[in-house]
C-alpha cells in the first residue's frame, strides 16, 4: 500500500495492527477488508458503533451497514440491515465479487451470508450504551495502492436504537462512500440527514475536476453546513496521486476506550514512507 486513511481514533489501533501486512500489500480490497474486520472483530470498541461492539436497535438486536468500492472498475457491494452477522464488510464483499447484485438487505442479506457460509453470532448487547458524540463513529477506510488504484470500505452497526430495517447513509453509494479511477471518499454522522447530500459523490466528483482532497472536503461540508447547521458530518477524502483531506462539524469525540474527551473529528493516516 501506499498509504490509508481511516475514520476516529479507533481505527489506529487496527491500522497499526495490520502495518507490516501494508508493507507488502498492493490489494486495495484486501487491506480494507481486514483493517474493517480488525474493528468489527472487538467487542472492546464498545461504544463505537461497529461489529461486536455496537450498540442495539431499538428492537435490541444489531443491525449492520457495509460496504466497499473499487476506484478503478466502480465494483460496488453492500449489505443494509443485516443481523447477526458482525463482519458485515466481508459479506459486502461476497456480495459484490460472488453475486450478480450490488447491494441485499435484511433478511435476504442474511440468507445469502448463510449461503455463502458466514455464521450468524449475535452477542449480547450492552444495556444503557452511551454512545460518544451521539453516536457518530462509523468506521471508514480509504486505501490507495502502489499499482496505482484506490478502493474505500465502510461499517456500521448504525445510529444506536434506530428502528429495525432503518438504513443510513454509510453503504449507500454516493452517500457513505463512493470512489472512481481519481478518487474516494467516505463520511461518518448523522445518516439519516447525510444520506440527503450524497456528500460522498460530491467529494469525489470535485476530485475528478482537479481539486484537492482537502479543498473538495471542505466545499462539501460548508455546502451541507450552510444549508443544516445543526447535524453530524465527518468525511475523509483521498485522490490517486497520493493526497488526503478531512473534514468535519463535529465539536468534539470521547475516546471509547479511555471516555477522555477531546475536540475536532480525529482520523488515521498510514503511510509506506
Ligand atoms: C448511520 N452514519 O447509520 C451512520 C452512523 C454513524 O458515524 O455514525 N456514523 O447513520
Amino acid at each position: 500500500m501506499d498509504f490509508i486513511v481511516g475514520t476516529w481514533s479507533f481505527c489506529y489501533d487496527a491500522i497499526k495492527q495490520g502495518e507490516e501486512m501494508f508493507r507488502n500489500q498492493t490489494n486495495c480490497m484486501d487491506t480494507i477488508e481486514k483493517t474493517i474486520n480488525y474493528i468489527e472483530e472487538d467487542e472492546l470498541y464498545g461504544p463505537c458503533i461497529v461489529g461486536r461492539g455496537g450498540p442495539p436497535n431499538s428492537a435490541g438486536y444489531r443491525e449492520y451497514d457495509a460496504a466497499l468500492m473499487d476506484g478503478a472498475t466502480l465494483r460496488f457491494g453492500a449489505v443494509t440491515a443485516l443481523r447477526g452477522i458482525p463482519n458485515a464488510v466481508s459479506v459486502a464483499r461476497a456480495v459484490m465479487e460472488r453475486s450478480p447484485h450490488s447491494m441485499l438487505s435484511g433478511e435476504g442479506a442474511g440468507l445469502f451470508a448463510k449461503g455463502q457460509g458466514f455464521i450468524s453470532r449475535e452477542t449480547p448487547t450492552p444495556q444503557n450504551t452511551q454512545v460518544p458524540g451521539g453516536g457518530h463513529d462509523t468506521l471508514g477506510v480509504i486505501a490507495v495502492g502502489q499499482d496505482r488504484n484506490l478502493a474505500v470500505g465502510v461499517s456500521t452497526s448504525g445510529a444506536p436504537g434506530k428502528h429495525p430495517g432503518r438504513v443510513g447513509d454509510s453503504a449507500l453509494p454516493g452517500g457513505g462512500l463512493y470512489a472512481n479511477p481519481q478518487g474516494a471518499a467516505c463520511c461518518s454522522g448523522d445518516g439519516d440527514e447525510i444520506l440527503k447530500f450524497c456528500p460522498s459523490f460530491h467529494i469525489v466528483h470535485l476530485i475528478s475536476q482537479g481539486r484537492s482532497p482537502q479543498d473538495a472536503c471542505e466545499e462539501v461540508v460548508q455546502n451541507i453546513y450552510r444549508q443544516n447547521k445543526h447535524m453530524e458530518i465527518a468525511v475523509i477524502a483521498a485522490d490517486i496521486k497520493g493526497q488526503y483531506g478531512a473534514c468535519s462539524t463535529v465539536q468534539s469525540w470521547t475516546d471509547p476506550l479511555t471516555q477522555k474527551q477531546y475536540p475536532g473529528f480525529p482520523y488515521v493516516i498510514w503511510s509506506k514512507d
